[in-house]
């Protein structure tokens, strides 16, 4: 059995929607954020980091959104490319350039009170501005490889694990206030419908009743 440790709205969303993809029998088990559930002693013994999601496998027992990702679609060939082909590689830049670039400043924007003094109100502030403002041109630049291939899904004609992981990213800017979200670019807007409309990411949404509108 796959369980995949989880909470409304997270990170865990990409891994969610890719589990219904798959069709395998899995279990999600909420890790309360109300109650820090996930510092409990019992959640960092699967990820000392103190966050979510975590995803066993059998005796895997894996963190990080993207490496899940990456590990689910594995399991089934038509949700990555090949290994050691051109399109591999790409797919591979996208996740990791989505984990590490886009998904790194969606936490500065997010938990801005992180980086600066406990009580430094305005250097939250600012902290979260500059994360927008950051985030700006990388939002361009999933829009830019959009339009430049010109196929349905970020990798070009098919479908992978990065369009849930995308998906969930750009969510993720619905509340910007000083620079566009993305559902407001050229390409990426029709692009999150097409990936919205997908009866995987539908049943994904029911479950953890994500509020209307969902980008
Ligand atoms: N690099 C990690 C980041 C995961 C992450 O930041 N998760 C957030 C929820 S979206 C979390 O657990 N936050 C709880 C906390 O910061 O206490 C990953 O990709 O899995």
């Amino acid at each position: 059995m796959i369980t995949l440790y989880y909470y409304p709205s997270n990170a865990s969303f990409a891994p969610h929607v890719l589990l219904h993809e798959l069709g395998l029998p899995f279990e999600l088990a909420l890790i309360d954020r109300a109650t820090d559930a996930q510092r409990s002693p019992a959640y960092l013994k699967l990820n000392p980091n103190g966050l979510i999601p975590v995803l066993v496998d059998g005796d895997i027992v894996l963190h990080e959104t993207a490496a899940i990702c990456m590990h689910l679609c594995d399991r089934q060939s038509s949700l990555a490319p090949r290994i050691a082909t051109a399109e591999r590689a790409q797919y591979t830049k996208w996740m990791f350039w989505m984990s590490n670039t886009l998904q790194a400043m969606l936490m500065h924007y997010y938990y801005p009170d992180r980086f600066v003094d406990a009580g430094n109100v305005e250097g939250a502030a600012q902290v979260k501005r500059h994360a927008e403002a950051r985030i700006a041109p990388m939002l361009q630049q999933m829009d830019d490889q959009l339009a430049d291939h010109g196929g349905p899904w970020l990798l070009g004609a098919d479908y992978s694990g990065a369009d849930p992981l995308a998906f969930m990213l750009c969510r993720w800017t619905r509340g910007f206030a000083n620079s566009r979200p993305a559902r407001e670019y050229a390409h990426i807007g029709p692009y999150l419908k097409r990936v919205f409309d997908r009866p995987a990411l539908q049943k994904a949404v029911a479950t953890e009743k994500l509020p209307s509108p969902v980008y």
